[in-house]
């Protein structure tokens, strides 16, 4: 089917989310697919000169192109989405929604790069920085455990875009920052719940086919930095 949006998705990267936000809402979109480039991983110039930001995911909706992964959630769920995975305002737990679908890349997502970057660096200990990146990130699993204790998702009974974009920072994110979620039992139970949605197999085999879903609780053993 012709459409015209077309999800730029940069290989093991947090762009496999839009992919799967178009899968769960059953819309039409293209796929343009791109590898990282060794031996930075960083995006090719072919990708980065699409949009200024350079920075994957990029959308394009007809002359629109778009960065960034909120607005580009907020940009198809306004657009295309016709309520489904949204809660609206006198839902009882909006507020939840709303926190989680913020929280994702607002603090749990520049937590864990903040920790990736000073494990490069080859700077885990002593850092004033890195200890406050610690202790929020120790914060927001538990909270995020408890959430999962209380209901089966983010925003309680239902599946909603929140889950959607939260869960790159849990799964192939820690190819970059292999950490372990085994204190997290809920968690761990989440992911393996979300690795079984079709919409989610659909979208990982169609942009990262070699990639098998890093869905269990024990950290990665070999990153890809
Ligand atoms: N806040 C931005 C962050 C984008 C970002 O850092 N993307 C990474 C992929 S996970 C990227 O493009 N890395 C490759 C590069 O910088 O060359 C967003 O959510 O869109």
């Amino acid at each position: 089917m012709s459409c015209d949006l077309t999800i730029h998705h940069l290989r093991r990267s947090q762009s496999e989310r839009i992919i799967w936000l178009c899968e769960e809402l059953g819309i039409p979109y293209n796929l343009k697919c791109f590898d990282r480039q060794p031996p930075t991983l960083e995006a090719p110039n072919e990708y980065r000169n699409l949009h200024w930001s350079g920075t994957s995911p990029i959308i394009q909706d007809g002359k629109v192109m778009l960065g960034e992964t909120n607005a580009i959630f907020e940009y198809i769920l306004a657009k295309y989405a016709n309520g489904k995975l949204v809660l609206p305002a006198e839902h009882p737990q909006y507020a939840d929604y709303v926190f989680w679908l913020h929280r994702a890349n607002g603090t749990t997502q520049p937590g864990l790069v903040t920790v990736m970057f000073d494990r490069l660096r080859g700077d885990t200990d002593g850092d004033f920085g890195h200890k406050i990146a610690q202790t929020r990130l120790q914060s927001n699993f538990q909270a995020m455990e408890a959430q999962l204790g209380k209901f089966p998702f983010l925003a309680g009974d239902g599946f909603t875009a929140a889950d959607c974009i939260s869960i790159f920072s849990l799964t192939t994110l820690r190819l970059f920052i292999p950490y372990s979620l085994e204190k997290y039992p809920n968690i761990v139970r989440y992911l393996e719940e979300i690795g079984q949605r079709d919409a989610y197999k659909r979208a990982m085999k169609r942009g990262d086919p070699d990639l098998v879903p890093v869905l269990s609780a024990v950290a990665p053993k070999d990153p890809l930095w």
